[in-house]
């Protein structure tokens, strides 16, 4: 028996790249971005049958034309990791840029659906597969200067819940990961490469690692058949809340 096929969003970095490295050992993978160098690197460094798939998840044109580019031995997907998404500024809500506002919805929320509309048919024919939704403590809780990020994670939070009572009938599994704090270039996009402000988001305190959520991810799939893992919050120890870090000076 062939093994199961996963496709993952935003592989080419932080969460997405870890899980790719580690789910590498049992699955054929889709590997999604924006990145086509990076993609193609991990792609020769992955020891598993790889495909790569090069889109922009806003573009919903892309997205579609992407997954049904898929040679039909690729086209029986298993597993669904949504896992692209950023955040963009950390602003007031009056002084936030509208720019900003457009990226995260357009990436965390619209992109998501996106991707799902196109790979979600197919798993309910089958009556089989798992979602793996990537969203956030930020999904959870609101924080000063969060609005609009925590707006695209609540939303992520409701599509998973939607998607759960949704595919109930066709034994589809929907998983949420909520990470905490993870040292990745999530904060440094957040500030528009300022390594500085990013840094010292990290600093003083143990952050999570992308491997952690990797491996919390490759723990959520591998439970047997009759066992969905609902939602995972997932923090450093060192963190209490959005805003609660036991930060050591
Ligand atoms: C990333 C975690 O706390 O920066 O989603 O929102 S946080």
């Amino acid at each position: 028996m062939s093994q199961s096929i996963a496709l993952i969003t935003g592989a080419t970095s932080g969460i997405g790249e870890a899980t790719a490295r580690l789910l590498s050992k049992n699955y054929r993978l889709i590997i999604c971005g924006r990145r086509t160098d990076r993609l193609e690197k991990l792609q020769k460094e992955l020891s598993t049958e790889t495909r790569m798939l090069s889109f922009d998840v806003r573009d919903k044109d892309a997205v579609f034309e992407a997954i049904q580019s898929l040679p039909a031995d690729w086209q029986e997907i298993d597993v669904l990791i949504n896992n692209a998404g950023n955040a963009h500024g950390l602003d007031l809500i009056h002084e936030g840029s509208t720019d900003d506002w457009d990226a995260m919805m357009d990436i965390n929320v619209k992109g998501l659906l996106y991707v799902s509309k196109a790979i979600i048919p197919g798993m309910v024919e089958r009556k089989k597969g798992h979602i793996i939704n990537l969203s956030s403590i930020a999904g959870l809780e609101v924080y000063t200067r969060g609005n609009v990020y925590c707006a695209s994670k609540h939303a992520v939070d409701a599509l998973t819940k939607g998607m759960r009572l949704d595919l109930n009938e066709h034994s589809i599994k929907v998983t949420s990961i909520d990470p905490g704090l993870v040292e990745t270039e999530f904060s440094e996009v957040r500030f528009k490469g300022d390594s500085k402000k990013a840094n010292k988001v990290y600093l003083n305190y143990t952050p999570l690692k992308a491997i952690d959520i990797a491996e919390t991810i490759e723990f959520v799939l591998n439970r047997p058949p009759h066992v969905m893992i609902g939602d995972l919050l997932i923090l450093p120890t060192d963190q209490a809340s959005s805003t609660v870090v036991n930060k050591k000076s």
